[in-house]
């Protein structure tokens, strides 16, 4: 399989993005530029959920029409993909005509299909989280009830559009056991299971109550229920209703990488509507974890919600996109902290990998008149080195295949320590008094290893990866890994070494 499909969830434009949004894009633009490395053929997908209720009462109190608004709002979202150094293939809005067109035919399938019955809904509903809730999953707070996101709730009672989700239980239940890599991380998978064991009910699907929303076919009274029109953006972008479209054939399905908080609706409603219209359910979602600040919650309310443009201006692009996925599992909860922010880049960027490139490209500028010689004549300690950086990338590439970022960027830090402890043992400077054919094997050995690391290294911090081939003067756009380990055969003239990682100072 050649084609690879990517999306991130589609962001409310209630309010401006946060770190937390920042977060998932660039998981996205990780995963995909690794693919794009492993000569897939990607299609990276993000935008934003432009509306529901939620979105109407923000554009209410900003006393701006709906449309304006939410036009408006949308631009910091997509203004901020090249901000976070994100390449997206499609930004897609919800109020475009494209999605409404998608929505509605989607919709028609699961009426024709039998999926839709009209009748009354009476129940709870958060209008923060876009959501219904059954009694038993509310907490009792005071003389009131909350979300389990901590989320108020209402009592909603109106007529509604239901879509027959108790019919799909069996068959949500076979298609997980038959694909048990299609919920990450396993202890997910494991909660979805649970809950789709426990029992579905029939879900509603419109509302009468505003009008903010796509028009349901044939009866205008209704808008379609939010997520229903959401996670249709998914089959908009490459071209749905078009099936036959060269887009739809090469990308659908694709992996859905969300937060823990949206997993529900894309692992038991939708799948469940998908195979209602006849189409496949997602290969993959992957639910990673949440963000706090300084261990609080991150909320308005709070006044600690982080600012990507703030903090990247502050550290540096790469440095925070470095910091977020080396830091903590990818999946799991992490803490936004300044200190550990400094921490991490000084050890791994500026110590280990910015010390390596400079100590190396400086001493060959000086000594060698800028050229690496490539000699590989190695010795059984240089073929141990060779051969254990070629076990650190296949173990980094299974890892970036199975979305453990941190453990990915593990095994890259391995193969530095290890790549810095050799060069210290071969002391280069005392060859170059010595034995210089040595001194070549060395420093070539060296250069390469660089080259197979900074690769590793350029799905996540792209923008100094480039800066390193460009001071080892190679050519990023023929390096893959496929070809990854192909050594080079002729010498290498390398440009002027510049620090790419300056210490950040640590604040008392
Ligand atoms: O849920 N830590 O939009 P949304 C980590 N429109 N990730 C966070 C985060 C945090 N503190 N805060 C937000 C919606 N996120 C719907 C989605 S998809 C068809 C519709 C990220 O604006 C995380 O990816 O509330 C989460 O799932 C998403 O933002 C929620 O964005």
């Amino acid at each position: 399989m050649n084609n690879f499909y990517i999306t991130t969830p589609i962001y409310y434009v209630n309010d401006k993005p946060h770190i937390g949004h920042a977060y998932t894009t660039i998981a996205c633009d990780i995963f995909a530029r690794f693919q794009k490395l492993q000569n897939k053929n990607v299609f990276f997908l993000t935008g934003t959920d432009e509306h529901g209720q939620k979105v109407e009462k923000a554009a209410v109190s900003a006393g701006e029409e709906p449309q304006i608004f939410v036009n408006k709002m949308s631009k910091n979202f997509k203004n901020l993909v090249p901000f976070l150094g994100c390449e997206v293939n499609d930004f897609i809005c919800t109020t475009e005509k494209r999605h409404k067109i998608a929505a509605q035919y989607f919709w028609n399938t699961l009426e024709k299909n039998n999926q839709i019955y009209l009748s009354h809904y009476e129940g709870w509903y958060s209008v923060r989280d876009e959501a219904f809730y059954m009694e038993n999953e509310l907490i009792k707070k005071n003389d009131t009830y909350i979300a389990p996101s901590g989320a108020p709730v209402e009592w909603v009672k109106e007529e509604s559009y239901f879509f027959k989700l108790s019919e799909w239980q069996d068959k949500l239940i076979d298609f997980y056991t038959s694909n048990p890599d299609s919920i990450k991380p396993k202890s997910r998978y494991n909660e979805v299971l649970s809950f789709i064991h426990g029992g579905l009910r029939d879900l509603s699907i419109s509302r009468t109550t505003f009008k903010w929303g796509i028009p349901v076919p044939n009866n205008n009274k209704h808008v379609m229920y939010v997520w229903i029109d959401a996670l249709c953006n998914y089959l908009t972008s490459i071209g749905y209703p078009e099936q036959q479209s060269e887009n739809f054939k090469n990308f659908w399905p694709g992996i859905h990488i969300v937060g823990k908080d949206i997993l529900r609706f894309h692992s038991v409603y939708w799948p469940a509507f998908l195979m209602a219209a006849n189409l496949k359910p997602p290969t993959k979602v992957f639910a990673h974890g949440w963000w706090t600040n300084e261990g609080e919650k991150i909320s308005k309310s709070l006044g600690n919600v982080i600012d990507p443009y703030e903090v990247i201006s502050h550290y540096g692009l790469d440095q925070i996109r470095f910091f977020l996925f080396r830091e903590v599992p990818f999946g799991n909860d992490g803490d936004f902290s300044r200190e550990s922010i400094a921490k991490r880049v000084n050890a791994d960027l500026s110590n280990n990998f910015g010390n390596l490139i400079q100590r190396i490209c400086s001493f060959i500028k000086k000594n060698c008149n800028s050229i690496v010689e490539n000699n590989f004549s190695l010795n059984s300690e240089d073929d141990r080195l060779l051969q254990f950086s070629i076990d650190k990338i296949n173990n980094y590439r299974s890892y970036m295949e199975r979305q453990e970022i941190n453990k990915a960027l593990k095994e890259t830090f391995e193969l530095l320590t290890e790549t810095n402890v050799y060069v210290d043992q071969q002391a280069p400077w005392v060859l170059n008094k010595s034995n210089i054919a040595r001194m070549n094997v060395v420093l070539s050995l060296t250069v390469e290893l660089i080259k197979r690391s900074t690769l590793m290294l350029y799905p996540v911090i792209p923008g100094s990866c480039l800066k390193v081939f460009e001071i080892l003067n190679l050519n990023f756009s023929s390096i893959n890994f496929d070809n990854i380990e192909n050594l080079p055969s002729t010498s290498l003239t390398i440009n002027e070494p510049s620090p790419i990682f300056p210490r950040i100072v640590i604040d008392d």
